[in-house]
C-alpha cells in the first residue's frame, strides 16, 4: 500500500517557481494549476496531491495535518507562532529580502544606529516587533495587509518593513533600502506527526527534492 501525501502551497510566486522544482523532483500535476480552479490537484504519483491555498495559511494546514507537507517564504514562517512544524529544506526559490525602507529624502541622512523610536507601517507585524526589540528600539506599528510603499507617500507611517526584489518597487515610490532584517526563500515544511508515521514516504520525496535542489 502506498501512503498519501499532500503537499500544500500557494498560487502566485511560489508555485510559478516551484512548480519546474517538483518537476524536477519527478512530480508533475496532471493538470496546469496556474489554470485550474481546482484546490486539490492529482499528479503523476498517485500517492502526492498537490492543495493550493493562500501563502499565509500554508503554516496552519501543516502543523494541523491537513497538509503532511508545505511549501511557504521564510517570511510566512518568521510570522507564523504555532508549533508542530518542522522546517525540512530550503527550496531556494521565491527568494527576496525583508528590509526596513523610507522615503530617500530621509535615508540620505537616516542612521539606523541612531534608531529609539519608529513608526513602521508592515504586514510582518511580530516580525518587525522582535527584530527592533532585540536591538532596543521601540515602535509604533500599523498592520497592513499590503501595498505597504503607499504608507510613507501618504504619512501613515514613516518607515515599513517589507520584502524587496529587484527594489523596482520602492524606487517607482520613491523609497530606498535603510536596513536589512533577513534573506527570504521558500522552505519545504512538514507536519510533526506525518514525520513519524509517513516517515518512509516523506523521506524518499524530500531526498528527490534536495537533489532537484541542489
Ligand atoms: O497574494 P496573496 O495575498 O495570496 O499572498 P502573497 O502576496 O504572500 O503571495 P505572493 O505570491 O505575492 O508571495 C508569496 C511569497 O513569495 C512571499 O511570501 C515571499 O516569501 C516570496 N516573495 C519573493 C515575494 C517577493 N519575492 C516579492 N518581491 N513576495 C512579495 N514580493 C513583493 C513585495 O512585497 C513588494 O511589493 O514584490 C514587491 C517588491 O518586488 P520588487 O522586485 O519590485 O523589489
Ligand atoms: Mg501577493
Amino acid at each position: 500500500m502506498t501512503t498519501a501525501l499532500n503537499i500544500a502551497l500557494s498560487k502566485g510566486r511560489i508555485l510559478e517557481e516551484g512548480l519546474p522544482l517538483l518537476e524536477r523532483a519527478g512530480i508533475r500535476p496532471t493538470e496546469n494549476p496556474l489554470k485550474s480552479r481546482k484546490l486539490i490537484l492529482d499528479t503523476n504519483l498517485p500517492e502526492v496531491k498537490l492543495t493550493i491555498i493562500r501563502a499565509a495559511d500554508v503554516p496552519t494546514y501543516v502543523q494541523f495535518g491537513a497538509a503532511d507537507l508545505g511549501i511557504a517564504g521564510k517570511d510566512v514562517l518568521m510570522e507564523y507562532e504555532g508549533d508542530g512544524l518542522y522546517e525540512l529544506l530550503d527550496l531556494k526559490i521565491a527568494r527576496c529580502r525583508m528590509m526596513v525602507a523610507e522615503p530617500k529624502s530621509l535615508a540620505s541622512r537616516d542612521d539606523p544606529d541612531s534608531w529609539t523610536r519608529l513608526r513602521i507601517a508592515t504586514k510582518y507585524v511580530k516580525t518587525t516587533q522582535r527584530h527592533f526589540a532585540a536591538k532596543g528600539i521601540q515602535t509604533d506599528i500599523i498592520k497592513l495587509y499590503g501595498s505597504m510603499e503607499l504608507a510613507p507617500l501618504v504619512g501613515l507611517s514613516d518607515r515599513i518593513v517589507d520584502l524587496v526584489d529587484t527594489g523596482n518597487t520602492l524606487k517607482a515610490n520613491g523609497l530606498a533600502e535603510v536596513e536589512h532584517i533577513a534573506d527570504i526563500s521558500a522552505w519545504l515544511v512538514a507536519n510533526r506527526a506525518s514525520m513519524k508515521m509517513k516517515q518512509q514516504a516523506l523521506k524518499s520525496l524530500v531526498n528527490r527534492l534536495e537533489q532537484a535542489v541542489a
